[in-house]
């Protein structure tokens, strides 16, 4: 069965504007930065499904959409992750993450603890969905890590161009995020990400960012 199609066409846009747009949207997501001292300042509730709505709008594999957001503000949740995610932390700080790792952590000045995850009005865990039974029957999700990861990154857009801030935060390992989000052997931590403002006193690395020179090949 071919597919049915319907129009699609985007505004006319001038070049000008386009570049200016361009410059604005840059020098507005290049000022992101990962935050790790929240405020409890709450956010209301429908901002944040708005901009999981935003995150959930990212292209997907074959349109499957292989992911779930699982959003908390329980601080008895909350309270749950934050000592399940330091005992790892602590863990893989003290004995898993070989010297480099801890190495190339130190500009950064994380350690295992984690207030955040209590302090931050809400945790947003992403889950990454590689097969999904209907029927009866497995049915596999196409490139479902490209597909978690472009979702994540339209809702980290989104909660920034509101003035929210964010982190990508990753204990590893973290398939307790599944126990305690009751969800199914099907479903796979990929990100928990604290959404809320900062910290009247928030700072945050001096780092600096690697030129996009380096990052960046035109043609061959
Ligand atoms: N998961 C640890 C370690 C960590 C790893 C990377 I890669 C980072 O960019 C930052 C931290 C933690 O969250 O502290």
């Amino acid at each position: 069965m071919p597919p049915r199609l319907i129009p699609y066409s985007l505004p006319p846009r001038d070049p000008d504007w386009q570049v200016q747009r361009a410059r604005e949207l840059l020098t507005e997501l290049d000022a992101r930065r990962s935050c790790r001292a929240f405020s409890s300042r709450p956010v209301p509730r429908e901002l944040v499904e708005l901009a999981i709505a935003a995150g959930h709008s990212a292209p997907s594999g074959a349109n499957r959409k292989p992911w779930r957001f699982v959003v908390i503000d329980d601080p008895a949740i909350k309270r749950e992750i934050r000592i399940a995610a330091e005992a790892e932390e602590k863990e893989s700080y003290d004995h898993r993450m070989p010297q480099e790792w801890l190495d190339a952590l130190e500009p950064i000045g994380t350690t295992w603890e984690k207030p955040f995850l209590e302090i931050a009005p809400w945790l947003v865990v992403l889950f990454r969905i590689d097969w999904e039974e209907t029927n009866g029957r497995r049915l596999k999700n196409y490139y479902p890590a490209e597909s978690a990861g472009l979702a994540a990154g339209f809702f980290l857009y989104a909660c920034h161009a509101v003035g929210l801030a964010t982190l990508t935060h990753t204990p590893s390992p973290m398939n307790f995020l599944r126990d305690i989000c009751r969800r199914p052997e099907n479903e796979k931590p990929y990100l928990l990400i604290p959404v809320g403002y900062p910290a009247e006193d928030c700072q945050v690395p001096d780092l600096v960012k690697k030129p996009l020179a380096e990052a960046l090949q035109w043609n061959r």
